[in-house]
């Protein structure tokens, strides 16, 4: 009788209860050439977003031969799911999106691949069971990135020939369930796993803001008298730990009480890398939009473009930073 009632509601098979198909409605592009990319954004938490989105802007533009839809999520997975589905029915001929967390895409995902359109993901993953979901994803290893912090670490307590001493550890995390978040704190930890007298304290959730960040921060300085290093997984959470830093007392960077390491590296922690105020920052590249163009290319020219697609980059300190400043363009 269930089994009756739903194949009546959904017009489906038992069991699987789908969205109701959306109305073909394409978008009225006046030139017929044009490739048109449907971009969903998560939104705009932080300085690294911005230039992530700009890379798109920039990339994706009529003398470029695209017709760019671009919205922006603002951190919510429902508005990535409505936006993605308002492209599925806009018939775009491309599907771009920078997923806000891992998991729970599968049902959109299976809707794009049904009507024929190539996702890309950008920046983050998703957690499929199919991985023939998405055509391909083009982003940075971010376990990579925080074992790269890991290991600066290990080298600068060598240098400093503190093996001996227990360090103090605390770690800003950025969005819950996200590639980034999920990536950086596995081979971060898992550096800090193979060292005896390095001591986490505490991981704290600062969702990537400086406003966040600054919060978490101050508990943390609230809470433990001997904070060595805050490892703080993007610049602006940087930002505000360093406020919250300052405003308890104590000092920070190659000269200061804590060791500060960051990651991104957007143009104004390099300036603070230079200044010695932060030690470290491991660089998170946000200039995609080629990368993502370059896919593109290649499925239209028929060919198979790679499933991963890694984008380049680097670590900074004060000894190699200030030859890289001057072109940093965010
Ligand atoms: O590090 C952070 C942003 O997923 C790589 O998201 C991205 C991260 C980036 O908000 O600043």
């Amino acid at each position: 009788m269930l089994c009756l009632l739903s194949a009546a509601v959904f017009m489906s098979g038992c069991g699987s209860v789908k969205a109701p198909e959306p109305k073909a409605e394409p978008l009225e592009v006046a030139d017929e050439s044009l490739i048109v990319v449907g971009v969903s954004q998560l939104g705009s938490e932080s300085v690294w977003r911005t230039a992530n989105s700009a890379s798109i802007q920039r990339v994706f533009t009529k003398e470029n031969g695209f017709f760019l839809n671009f919205k922006n999520a603002r951190q919510k997975q429902e508005n990535q799911i409505k936006a993605i589905r308002s492209f599925i029915s806009q018939q775009v001929d491309y599907i771009i999106f920078s997923p806000v967390t891992e998991e729970g895409w599968d049902t959109v995902l299976l809707e794009a691949k049904e009507a024929g359109i190539p996702v890309i993901l950008m920046d983050r993953m998703v957690k499929v069971e199919d991985e023939s979901l998405y055509t391909a994803w083009v982003g940075s290893d971010f376990q990579e990135e925080g074992e790269k912090a890991g290991q600066w670490l290990a080298d600068h307590l060598e240098k400093e020939a503190r093996q001996e001493e227990e360090i103090h550890i605390v770690v800003l995390r950025g969005t819950e369930g996200s590639s980034s978040t999920i990536g950086r704190t596995k081979g971060f930890s898992r550096i800090a796993a193979a060292q005896e007298n390095w001591k986490i304290l505490e991981e704290g959730d600062g969702e990537f803001t400086t406003a966040k960040g600054k919060e978490v921060m101050e508990n943390f300085l609230e809470k433990y008298e001997d904070i060595d290093v805050v490892v703080s997984q993007n610049d602006d959470m940087t930002f505000g730990a360093l406020e919250a830093i300052e405003e308890a007392g104590k000092t920070v960077g190659t000269d200061g009480e804590i060791i500060m390491i960051s990651f991104d590296a957007v143009k104004a922690a390099l300036e603070m890398v230079e200044e010695g105020i932060i030690n470290v920052d491991i660089e998170c590249n946000p200039e995609q939009g080629e990368y993502i163009e370059e896919v593109i290319r290649k499925i239209e020219q028929g060919e198979e473009p790679d499933k991963l697609n890694y984008v380049s980059e680097n670590v900074f300190t004060r000894e190699n930073v200030s030859d890289f400043i001057d072109e940093r363009i965010y």
